[in-house]
């Protein structure tokens, strides 16, 4: 019985939980203020209600009318049905529509791999031979180094085959973090991927190619450099054709505080697998911690000779705060306690609050685990900084058009959107409050389709995704389908792009996105846009079940 969707009406398109709040919109005008649900199994509406007031939307420069189909609770495939006309994607009502999109989102990564083929028994479709090995990279001159390393391992960042250490390091912590919160999610087996059937969680295994990469892009003196990448961008090549030389960047205190936290963070995770690893790691960590404190200020910016991501971040402050947090959750040292009570951050989120500061809550995530030892009165002000922050989080998801934390849309706002989602779930771990399950729910539902868009912002997901992703090997392989399992970048308000790309004119913040590959800035997949997902996917498993 089913029915061409139209992309008027904005839901979730992959389903909603039974007990749980249903919302859903209409974008644009029509007649009738009622709307019918249709079981797609017997073609038979189940479900009437009528749509809410007409309202602008301003983020999206629409006009657009919601309905709450909370009361239908009946498990099952539906559709929308308007005026007799117009259907919605359809959708579940179940326990298990998250599932391929949970397993999803975490396999990116292995898509990710630099230096390994992608075979076909753990990547199907997407396989396809090693890229850049990184066995003898050049170091620029800028480091004032000269010769080679090898620099092996490791993911790629986004859809340009470069790797970076602090958003490597960001997107791996953030991952663990959530194995710290799930430590059952991704057991071992769940991800096939080759070191599938080792007895170790399969994430934990993934995080780990990446850390491998990593631990190599430390100087003898303790300090972390950038980045290894071309000196420009590659046109849209699979992996293996890249023949331009790489180059180790220079040293950077935020890729060193980001290495010194999340080398820390995965000694602590490794360390029932595999001690003397574990200690390696953990004493590179301690001396990135050092060589930061000593030079805090060692900003990065690309040589003149280069235009890859820069990564730029002129403050470490959030850095170090997170380095010290998982130094001091590995090692109990006063050094680090010291530096945590006298460096409390702020947590107020303020619009374009992104990957840049993201870290500061990381840290404090670290802190409030109940295995961590702090004076009792820190422990408190950091539990209700936390709460302060979620509830100004779910205010603004409350307030905002589609029920997103986000109302200033830049470069990768889907993850912003998500990384409020984390911080709201977080808070709810704290201090249980089913208005911060809304809140996470409806950011999933925003992902997955319920926003300015319509589109479900996850490569492969949803009965609308994106197909024109900026990633260069979905777009060099002859497979019209993306690689798997990618959150897009999502409108970006700046338009960085808009020399080649046709936005609709005066297009709204959140009509400034286009799934077209030439839309860097806003269809380009990236480590730190999936790092929040799997995470808020499980939270919300975990609350339908109840
Ligand atoms: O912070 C300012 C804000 O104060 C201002 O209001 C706003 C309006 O112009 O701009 C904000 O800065 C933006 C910054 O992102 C915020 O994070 C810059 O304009 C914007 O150009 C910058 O974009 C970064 C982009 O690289 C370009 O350098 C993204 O954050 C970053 O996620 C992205 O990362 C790239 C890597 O460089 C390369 N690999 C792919 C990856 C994803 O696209
Ligand atoms: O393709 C590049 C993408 O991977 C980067 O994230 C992005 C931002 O640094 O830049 C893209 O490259 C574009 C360049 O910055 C400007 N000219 C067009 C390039 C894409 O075709």
């Amino acid at each position: 019985h089913l029915r061409s969707a139209s992309d008027l009406i904005r839901l979730n398109q992959l389903g909603y939980f039974s007990n749980t709040t249903k919302i859903g919109s209409f974008v644009g005008e029509i007649e009738t203020t009622s709307f019918t649900i249709i079981d797609l199994k017997t073609g038979k509406e189940v479900f009437a209600g009528n749509m809410g007031e007409e309202k602008p939307a301003e983020l999206s420069g629409e006009t657009i009318r919601q309905f709450d189909f909370s009361g239908l609770k009946q498990l099952g495939t539906y559709q929308i049905k308007l005026d007799n006309e117009l259907y919605s994607h359809p959708f579940e009502i179940g326990n298990t529509f998250y599932d391929e999109a949970l397993i999803a989102v975490a396999k990116s990564y292995y898509y990710q791999r630099a230096g390994s083929e992608i075979t076909d028994e753990h990547g199907g479709r997407w396989k396809r031979p090693a890229g850049h090995l990184d066995q003898k990279v050049e170091f620029h001159s800028d480091t004032k180094k000269g010769g080679f390393t090898a620099s092996p391992k490791g993911w790629y960042d986004a859809g340009d085959f470069g790797k970076y250490i602090s958003n490597g390091s960001f997107s791996a912590g953030q991952l663990l973090y959530t194995l710290e919160r799930y430590p059952n999610l991704y057991p071992d087996g769940s991800l096939n991927i080759p070191e599938s059937g080792n007895s170790i969680n399969d994430l934990l295994d993934e995080i780990k190619y990446e850390a491998d990469w990593i631990a190599t892009m430390q100087d003898k003196d303790g300090g972390v450099f950038h980045k290894l990448t071309t000196k420009r961008f590659s046109g849209a090549i699979m992996p293996d054709e890249g023949d331009k030389t790489r180059f180790i960047m220079p040293k950077s205190s935020t890729a060193t505080f980001d290495f010194a936290a999340f080398l820390a963070k995965m000694a602590r995770h490794y360390k029932t697998h595999d001690e003397d690893q574990a200690q390696k790691w953990l004493t590179q960590a301690k001396k990135a911690w050092e060589w930061g404190s000593q030079n805090p200020n060692v900003n990065f910016k690309n040589p003149d000779d280069v235009v890859t991501g820069e990564y730029g971040d002129d403050d470490s402050s959030q850095e170090q705060f997170w380095a010290a947090a998982e130094l001091y959750a590995c090692t109990g040292e006063q050094e680090y306690l010291n530096f945590i009570v006298n460096n409390i951050p702020d947590l107020t989120y303020a619009n374009g609050d992104g990957w840049q500061s993201f870290m500061r809550y990381l840290g404090v995530f670290t802190l409030l685990n109940d295995n961590v030892v702090l004076p009792t009165d820190v422990k408190d002000m950091l539990k209700k900084k936390l709460i302060v922050v979620a509830d100004d989080l779910t205010n603004r998801v409350q307030t905002f058009d589609y029920q997103q934390g986000v109302n200033d849309f830049q470069w990768g706002s889907n993850s912003d959107v998500q990384n409020v989602a984390f911080v709201i779930g977080e808070a709810h771990h704290s201090s249980p409050n089913p208005v911060y399950v809304d809140a996470v729910l409806s950011s999933l539902n925003y992902l997955f389709g319920h926003n300015g868009t319509g589109y479900s912002m996850v490569t492969g997901i949803g009965d609308k995704p994106p197909l024109n992703v900026h990633h260069r090997h979905s777009k060099a392989d002859s497979i019209v389908d993306p690689v798997p399992g990618f959150v897009c970048g999502g409108p970006n308000d700046d338009r960085q792009d808009g020399h080649e790309v046709d936005y609709p004119e005066n297009a709204s913040q959140m009509h400034s996105y286009k799934d077209v590959w030439e839309s860097y800035a806003s269809n380009e997949v990236c480590l730190n846009w999936n790092a929040p997902t799997p995470y808020i996917i499980y939270f919300a498993i975990e609350a339908g079940k109840s």
